[in-house]
C-alpha cells in the first residue's frame, strides 16, 4: 500500500471561509484523504490557519482586538467550522506555533548559508498620517494592469496579477485611507529564485500527472523570469528575523518574515506539532532520508497559490540543499463564484462555512461542491443548481433507493436478507455494470478527477435503480416469491455498495446506510478487487441478516426556501 502526505491550502485566519474557499482546497483533499483510505493506503492529512500577515492584522484591527488574541480566537472558529463539514484532517495546526517560529528561521538561516539571502533596500510605500511602511494589504490603490481601483498591494483581486504596492497608482492607506503617501527606501531580506530558476525547470518539467493548470501557471513564471523576491516585510506581528545565533538580526527589529515565506512551512511544522501530539514521527514523512522518499505527496490549493507552491516553496526547500521531500503531485482548482461573482460578506454575496452549516446538513454541500468541483474552469454556485443535487441526485437517486429496498424487506421479508432465489438475467446486467463502473469511480479518485469520480457515484446509484425497475420485486411478490427475494437480496446488496462508495463525500449518510444494514467496520473498505470479486458484491451480505431502514437520509430543499436564503444570502442574479 502507499503511503501519501495530503496538504491543503492553509486558510487565513480572517474570518470563517466562504464556500468557494471550502470547495477549492480543503473539501477535495478531505475527499482524497477518505477514499486512500478506504483503500487501505497510509494517509497523513495536514492543514493549517494561516495567521500571519496583512490579513490578520487588518482582521484584527476591524475586530478590535489584540491579533494575537484575534488568531486564538479564529483558529478554534475555523477548526470549528472543519469539523462541522467532516474535514478529517490527521492535524489543524497554527502556523504561529513555535514550531513554524523556529523552522521558518532555521530555513533563512540555511538559505543564507548557501548564498542564497541577501539583504537589499527597497522602496515601500510608507504612511505619514499612519506613521507606518503599508506592505502588502495596508496598501491599496488602481491597478496599473486593468485599472481596477481597489487593488490591494500585494495581489489584484480583478486580475489576479501579483503586484509590488509601489506599482499602484494613487496609492491609499488601507488602514485610514490616507493619501498622505510616500516612497521610502527600507530594508529586507531577498530570496535569490532566479538563481534556481534552471533547477526549478527541469523539477516542474519532471512530474508526471500534474493538470495543466498547475504546470501552466509554474512555467509561465518561469519563462517571465523568476525575480528575487524579499521575505520579510515591515510588519509587527509575525516569525521574527533572527540571525545564525538566533538573534535578532540586526536592523530587523520591527521587521517579520512575510506571511508567504512562512506559511508553506508550516505544513512541515504542523507534522511536527501533530507528531508531538500523537507519537507520530514527521521526518519519516518529510525527510527523503529518514523514510519519506516512497512517500506521494499531494497537495491541494486554489489556481492564486500555484505560483507559491510550484517555485516559491520548492525554492526554499531546494535552496536549502537539505533532503525535505518535495510535492509529488498538486491539484489547483479554479474557483467557485457565487452566481458568477465574487463572494462578499459585507455585500451579502454567498454563503460562508458557519451559515452554510444552518442552511442543509454538510453532506448536501460537500456533494454538491464536489459533483460541481471548479477542476477545468471557475463554477457559478446557484441555488437552484444546489436543489437539484439534493433533491435529485441525494434525495431520490440514493435515499429514495435505500428507502425502498429496506422498507420493503421490513414489510414482505420479516426484515433479513432472503435466504433463497436464484441470480438470472437483471442480476447478470448489473453485474456487468459494476464490473465496468467500479474500477472507473477507483481510477478517477486515483487520478483525482473529483467530477468524473462523483458522476460515476452518481451513474452506479442511477444503475441500482435501473436494477430495481428490471427486477421489481415488488411485483413478483405475489406469484412468484423466489423471484421476488433475488431482487430483494441483490437491493440490500446494492444499498450496502452504495453506502461503501458514498463515504468519502457525504460520510454522515453513508454511516446511516451502512448502520442500517448492520455492516461491520472492516467490511465498509474499498477491496473491490477484480471483475469476479465485484460480481460478489451483489450477494455479499450474509443471508438471513437483519437489516432495518434508516431514518430519512436526505430533507428535500422546497422553492420557498431558495427564497428564504436568497434574501438572505443574494443569488438569483
Ligand atoms: N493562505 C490562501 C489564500 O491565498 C493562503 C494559502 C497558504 S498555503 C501555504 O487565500
Ligand atoms: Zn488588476
Amino acid at each position: 500500500m502507499a503511503r501519501i502526505l495530503i496538504t491543503s491550502a492553509l486558510p487565513y485566519i480572517n474570518g470563517v471561509k466562504h464556500m468557494g474557499n471550502l470547495a477549492g482546497s480543503m473539501l477535495p483533499a478531505d475527499v482524497y484523504a477518505r477514499a486512500m483510505r478506504l483503500m487501505g493506503h497510509e494517509v497523513l492529512y495536514i492543514c493549517a490557519t494561516d495567521e500571519h500577515g496583512t490579513p490578520a492584522e487588518l482582521a484584527a484591527q476591524d475586530a478590535g482586538m489584540d491579533v494575537a488574541a484575534y488568531c486564538e480566537a479564529m483558529h478554534q472558529a475555523q477548526k470549528d467550522a472543519g469539523a462541522n463539514f467532516k474535514l478529517s484532517y490527521d492535524y489543524f495546526g497554527r502556523s504561529s506555533a513555535p514550531s513554524n517560529h523556529a523552522l521558518t528561521q532555521h530555513f533563512a538561516n540555511v538559505l543564507e548559508e548557501k548564498g542564497l539571502i541577501e539583504e537589499r533596500t527597497s522602496q515601500q510605500v510608507y504612511s505619514n498620517a499612519d506613521g507606518r511602511y503599508l506592505p502588502d494589504r495596508y496598501v491599496e490603490g488602481t491597478c496599473p494592469n486593468c485599472d481596477f481601483e481597489k487593488a490591494r498591494g500585494d495581489q489584484c483581486d480583478n486580475c489576479g496579477k501579483l503586484l509590488d504596492p509601489v506599482d499602484l497608482i494613487d496609492p491609499y492607506s488601507a488602514v485610514s485611507g490616507s493619501k498622505d503617501v510616500e516612497i521610502r527606501d527600507t530594508n529586507h531580506l531577498y530570496l535569490k529564485q532566479s538563481e534556481l530558476s534552471n533547477r526549478l525547470r527541469d523539477w516542474v518539467n519532471a512530474t508526471k500527472g500534474w493538470p495543466v493548470l498547475a504546470s501552466s501557471i509554474a512555467l509561465k513564471w518561469l519563462d517571465e523570469g523568476l525575480r528575487d523576491r524579499s521575505i520579510t516585510r515591515d510588519l509587527k506581528w509575525g516569525i521574527p528575523v533572527t540571525d545564525a545565533s538566533g538573534q535578532p538580526r540586526a536592523g530587523f527589529d520591527d521587521k517579520v518574515f512575510y506571511v508567504w515565506f512562512d506559511a508553506p512551512i508550516e505544513y512541515i511544522a504542523a507534522t511536527q506539532d501533530w507528531a508531538a501530539e500523537t507519537g507520530g514521527d514527521w521526518e519519516n514523512w518529510w525527510r527523503t532520508d529518514k523514510g519519506a522518499d516512497d512517500v506521494t505527496y499531494v497537495q491541494f490549493m486554489g489556481k492564486d497559490n500555484v505560483a507559491f507552491h510550484t517555485l516559491s516553496f520548492p525554492t526554499t526547500l531546494i535552496g536549502s540543499g537539505e533532503p525535505w521531500k518535495l510535492v509529488d503531485q498538486l491539484k489547483a482548482f479554479n474557483w467557485v463564484t457565487w452566481y458568477g461573482g465574487k463572494f462578499s460578506t459585507s455585500q451579502k454575496r454567498g454563503v460562508f462555512m458557519d451559515q452554510a452549516i444552518d442552511i442543509a446538513p454538510s453532506d448536501c454541500w460537500r456533494w454538491h461542491l464536489m459533483a460541481n468541483a471548479p477542476e477545468s474552469a471557475d463554477a457559478a454556485f446557484t441555488w437552484e443548481e444546489f436543489q437539484s443535487s439534493v433533491n435529485s441526485d441525494l434525495a431520490n437517486v440514493l435515499g429514495n433507493f435505500v428507502n425502498r429496498i429496506t422498507k420493503y424487506t421490513a414489510s414482505k421479508f420479516d426484515g433479513k436478507v432472503p435466504e433463497t432465489g436464484e441470480a438470472g438475467e437483471a442480476e447478470a446486467w448489473i453485474i456487468s455494470e459494476l464490473q465496468t463502473r467500479i474500477p472507473d469511480l477507483i481510477r478517477y479518485y486515483e487520478t483525482r478527477e473529483f467530477r468524473k469520480a462523483m458522476a460515476e457515484t452518481r451513474a452506479i446509484w442511477a444503475a441500482g435503480n435501473e436494477y430495481l425497475t428490471q427486477a421489481a420485486p415488488w411485483t413478483h411478490y405475489k406469484t412468484d416469491v423466489e423471484q421476488a427475494a433475488i431482487g430483494v437480496r441483490t437491493g440490500l446488496n446494492l444499498a450496502a455498495l452504495f453506502g461503501i462508495i458514498a463515504q468519502p463525500i457525504i460520510p454522515d449518510a453513508a454511516d446511516k446506510i451502512l448502520d442500517a444494514l448492520n455492516i461491520p467496520q472492516e467490511n465498509r473498505t474499498w477491496n473491490f478487487g477484480d471483475k469476479a470479486s465485484i460480481a460478489g458484491l451483489i450477494d455479499a451480505l450474509p443471508r438471513g441478516l437483519e437489516v432495518s431502514a434508516p431514518d430519512v437520509l436526505f430533507t428535500k430543499i422546497e422553492t420557498d426556501d431558495i427564497e428564504n436564503w436568497t434574501s438572505l444570502y443574494g443569488g438569483g442574479t
